[in-house]
């Protein structure tokens, strides 16, 4: 089942669609996540959360609850505050402000759902009912529901105020401006002042999410002899996360095992350290096991949300279209916080400096402010900041084209960098791509003079087609120093004496692949089947020290160092195997579990005969003498030098070192009575270098793809003036089905990174980058005899009948 259906026995399976080892397992209800563990005598966690926005906590009692049949421990925040630290922030650089606050609030609360009690109990019934009898007095403060509540005046407006806060969140900061970052290359006012075009637009995105079929879950036994925490929980970073954790409860790291199987969606959402720690301090307190899965409407209210941001972006630009000049403005509604309590923060500095995507220009200036407000943290969710770039470029773009009265993918084609590397005007080095080349093969599948006419035809009969084509860039495997998410990877790669080989990776399975892609490496540099390799993650017991599955950086850092690791194996298996064939090794091949001597087919061995001579039976041969370990094992770090977070003398950072892009289309239809929205289809043309595993590649980019559609026409964390949550459930929380989703078709081309041993790059969040942009052009394509400009998700009817209603009819 894990062999290719078609393998030929020669071809490497680097390349081929291997059956998905993780399937059987997921598809038969065998997964393991983690509240399927089954521990001795459990008690359930249940966690009572603030419905205030913003107010003061004057008192917590939890003695009713406290005495209810079947509660084992209720605890409020200032009661926890003695057992344990405030939460460590998961990022700190661009002086960040950084809130200093307890998982558990003691006297503030900063958003509806926020954490203010919780409670283990014998049943989870108990737990959840006892939370009703804790008594908590609030005085509520002026909730923040907007930027312009928390900063009096909007940014775009006045970028340096003065500030007239409704409230002000962190006392200590005085404002509500968690990061202001500024930067400038290229004197682009000066450009701006003679260029024959300036064109400006203000694109922007509402609040959304994921939503993983796994809500956040724990499941926390403490042993009180040996003084261990054995902690499952569903994550990303399952390091990190024992890090975190065992500073937050003053533990010995290696005294705390964080352990994550099968995690049930990751997609950015489960990278921080937050809810997950209170299990744990209530294991440790109680001395029993202790559960928690977290309520559908928990995850609603104070997981971590993403996007909520506005951009002010303008472009100078030369008669011909070319792109002078870019001043990039961008604002971020972060809820209480982007930084500590979550990661999203960075994902504004990445859209600010990204904003000139794959496009060629050296004048650029970008500011980002990140304002705080009373609504659930700001997390990274799939895109990280790449769909915000793209946001400003593409709708840049298209406004440009209208102006000037060029064709969009005509002025998109006269800018696209076109050589490589190429270092971007804010530092970043895009060190490959073929950007011209994709929007070529992208409107070609299309039939783009075909689906002109055939809008041509439509709209003489009255009915409102549009076209949208874009391009984007899909930076991979990010990194930032002064942060938990830092720039290498771990690989150790064995054979066993049974001739099967073990692969640890500091990489977390969330659903992607990492299992079946590191195998099909591994199968390859060894002479194995990807059925005989084990890939083993997520239990920080067995694995070396690794960062987990974020910024998409599996193909990035995870695969190159399984190759490194891999190799040095390979190199072992071969020495020793020259020696029990009296060969040299450069003349042996290895290939299907067998080794032998280039030409000399009958000089045979397996795989297995060498590794349990080189472990347990040398016999006669001489294995791998010397110098050499007596084993097939071998451990990599893998790493780079092209990243950086520290600004140089021009303030520019690298952030990311392998760059994935892609070319989008869509072709839409707006009934403007309704203001439905109808995707006739979708295409995308997609480069991630070498393709290790095609299947797995395709549902990437489709899965990636409906998370952005779904974002763009559907999902949506409202909000009402007084920072009350008013999507709380699935009902309100609209997520796309399968009837929102078109026909989608993707194609390929493989420009191979420069960077990694094996070409490849990212895929992970090509989907979600481009999508929101491409079905703006489209619409306002659509909607082009109304002269509308459809720069704002969300792209609902409600959107639309109001966008073609408050638009002059011609
Ligand atoms: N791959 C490949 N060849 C390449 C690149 C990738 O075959 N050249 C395959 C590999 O099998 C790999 C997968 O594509 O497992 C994704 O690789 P990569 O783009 O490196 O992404 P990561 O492994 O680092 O995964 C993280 C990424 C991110 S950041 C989010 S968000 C996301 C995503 O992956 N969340 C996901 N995809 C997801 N898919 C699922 N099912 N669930 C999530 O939570
Ligand atoms: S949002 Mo993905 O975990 O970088």
């Amino acid at each position: 089942q894990s062999r290719a259906g078609s393998d030929t026995g020669t071809e490497p399976f680097v390349g081929q669609s291997v059956r998905r080892s993780e399937d059987l397992r997921l598809l038969t209800g065998q997964g393991m996540f983690a509240d399927d563990a089954v521990v001795a005598d459990p008690v359930y966690c249940a966690i009572l959360r603030s419905p205030h926005a913003h107010a003061r906590i004057v008192s917590v009692d939890t003695s009713r609850a406290q005495a209810m049949p079947d509660v084992v421990l209720a605890i409020s925040g200032a009661e926890a505050a003695e057992h344990w630290t405030q939460i460590p922030a998961g990022m700190d650089l661009m002086d960040m402000k950084l809130p200093k606050v307890y998982a558990i609030a003691t006297d503030k609360v900063h958003y509806e759902g926020e954490p203010v009690a919780a409670v283990i109990a014998e049943t989870r019934y108990a737990a959840e009912d006892a939370l009703a009898a804790i008594d908590v007095e609030y005085e509520p403060l002026p909730a923040v529901a907007s930027v312009e509540d928390a900063l009096g005046v909007h940014p775009f407006d006045a970028p340096d105020g003065p500030w007239s806060p409704k409230a002000v969140l962190y006392e200590e900061w005085g404002h509500n401006i968690q990061c202001d970052w500024a930067f400038e290359i290229g004197d682009p006012d000066a450009v701006f002042a003679s260029a024959p075009h300036v064109v400006s637009c203000r694109p922007a995105a509402h609040r959304y999410s994921g939503v993983p079929m796994e809500t956040r879950a724990v499941v926390a036994e403490y042993d009180a002899g040996r003084e261990t925490l054995k902690l499952r929980v569903s994550t990303q970073l399952p390091h990190q996360s024992r890090t975190l954790i065992a500073q937050i409860l003053g533990l010995s790291e290696p005294n705390v095992q964080v352990l994550a199987d099968d995690v049930g969606g990751g997609f950015g959402n489960k990278t921080q350290v937050d809810a997950e720690v209170i299990p744990a301090l209530l294991a440790k307190l109680s001395g029993r096991a202790v559960k928690w899965f977290e309520p559908r409407g928990d995850w609603l209210s104070s997981g971590p949300a993403s996007r909520d941001y506005a951009h002010h972006v303008e472009g100078a630009f030369d008669d011909d279209g070319t792109l002078l000049a870019i001043r990039e403005h961008l604002v971020g509604d972060e809820g209480c916080d982007g930084a500590t309590r979550s990661a999203g923060l960075g994902a504004l500095l990445v859209g600010g400096i990204y904003s000139a995507g794959p496009y060629h220009v050296r004048s650029y200036k970008a500011r980002v402010q990140a304002v705080v407000t009373n609504k659930a943290p700001y997390g990274a969710y799939r895109g990280y900041g790449k769909e915000t770039a793209n946001l400003a470029i593409e709708r840049l773009m298209d406004t440009a084209a209208a102006k000037l009265g060029i064709d969009a993918v005509a002025i998109r084609q006269h800018n696209l960098v076109r050589e490589f590397p190429y270092e971007m005007a804010a530092g970043p080095i895009i060190e490959s791509g073929s950007f011209s080349e994709l929007l070529d093969m992208l409107t070609e599948a299309m039939d783009l003079p075909a689906l002109r006419l055939r809008q041509e035809q439509a709209r003489a009969e009255g009915r409102h087609v549009g076209i949208g084509v874009i391009s984007f860039l899909e930076p991979s495997a990010g990194s930032i120093p002064m942060s938990v998410f830092n720039g290498y990877e771990t690989a150790s790669v064995r054979i066993m004496p049974d001739g099967k080989a073990m692969v640890l990776t500091g990489l977390q399975g969330i659903g992607q692949g990492v299992e079946t892609s590191l195998a099909q490496i591994t199968a390859d540099r060894l002479g194995l089947y990807p059925g005989d390799v084990r890939v083993v993650y997520g239990d920080t017991k067995a694995v070396p020290y690794g960062l987990g599955a974020y910024a998409s950086r599996g193909a990035t850092y995870g695969m190159s160092a399984v190759y490194e690791a891999a190799g040095e194996v390979r190199r072992k298996l071969l020495k020793a195997a020259a020696g029990m064939l009296e060969a040299d090794p450069e003349d042996l091949e290895l290939g299907r579990g067998e080794v032998w001597v280039a030409g000399v087919p009958d000089t045979r061995l397996s795989v297995q005969e060498v590794a349990r001579a080189v472990y347990l039976f040398p016999g006669p041969y001489a294995t791998l003498p010397g110098e050499e370990s007596p084993t097939l094992e071998a451990n990599h770090v893998w790493t780079n030098p092209n990243v950086s977070w520290v600004p140089d003398e021009h303030g520019r950072v690298r952030l990311y070192p392998t760059h994935g892009s892609g070319a989008q289309g869509v072709v839409v239809e707006v009934d403007v009575e309704t203001g439905e929205i109808q995707i006739e289809k979708m295409w995308i043309a997609h480069d991630c270098g070498k393709v290790v595993n095609p299947a797995i590649v395709h549902g990437q980019i489709i899965g990636s793809t409906i998370q952005g559609l779904g974002g763009t026409m559907f999902e949506q964390l409202s909000y009402d003036d007084q920072g009350k949550l008013l999507t709380k459930t699935l009902n309100d929380y609209q997520l796309p089905n399968i009837m929102s989703v078109p026909p989608i078709e993707v194609l390929h081309k493989e420009t191979p990174s420069p960077i990694t041993p094996l070409g490849t790059k990212g895929v992970g969040e090509g989907g979600c980058i481009g999508t929101p942009a491409v079905l703006l052009s489209a619409v306002e394509d659509a909607l082009r005899e109304f002269g509308v400009t459809v720069e704002r998700t969300p792209l609902d009817p409600m959107r639309v009948r109001a966008l073609v209603r408050n638009a002059p009819l011609t």
